[in-house]
């Protein structure tokens, strides 16, 4: 039986990760109307990896023999001053994921789950990589400025990423 207090920290985190999805959908709605339908694919990845984050979570609740509780989404944005504004808000968000992720690794080492911390390594690595690959994109967008060209170029290349389900990767 997971301990309470952790039971309860997971379950704010699973309502962090729906957010976090329904902010990225939110984002590529925007990037929609834009007509850039490759940053708008890039955000729908974003989205599905979004709800497997919470999933994961969801699941490893269940099998510690923990009770979830789903709490009420918060309204994401749906403007942005441009592409660049979306992709820092994006890096803004993730800093603060980062951070939940980390108090919760705090709190189990406190209570000392060894089970829960190794799920929780796996966290730790993605947000490493989610952070670096919205620094990477804010670093081009910075490069392209006002160019048109650059944007579209930078669009194609969005395009181009696909969602892998987690279950696919052997979690
Ligand atoms: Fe973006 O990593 Fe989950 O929230």
């Amino acid at each position: 039986m997971i301990d309470k207090e952790i039971e309860e920290a997971i379950n704010r985190q699973i309502n962090e990760e729906m957010y976090s999805s329904y902010l990225y959908l939110s984002m590529s709605a925007y990037f929609e109307s834009l007509g850039l339908k490759g940053f708008a694919n890039w955000m729908y990845v974003q989205y599905q990896e979004e709800k497997d984050h919470a999933m994961k979570f969801y699941r490893y609740l269940i099998e510690r023999g923990g009770r979830v509780k789903l709490y009420a989404i918060k309204e994401p944005p749906h403007e942005w001053n441009s592409p660049l504004h979306a992709f820092e808000e994006t890096l803004k968000h993730e800093r603060h994921i980062t951070k939940c992720i980390n108090d919760l690794v705090d709190l189990v080492e406190k209570k000392k789950d060894r089970a829960t911390f190794n799920l929780l390594q796996w966290y730790v690595d993605e947000q490493v990589e989610e952070e670096a690959n919205d620094e990477e994109i804010i670093q081009k967008l910075k490069m392209i400025g006002d160019n048109p060209q650059g944007l579209l170029m930078l669009d194609r290349e969005l395009a181009a990423r696909t969602y892998t389900p987690l279950a696919d990767e052997g979690e």
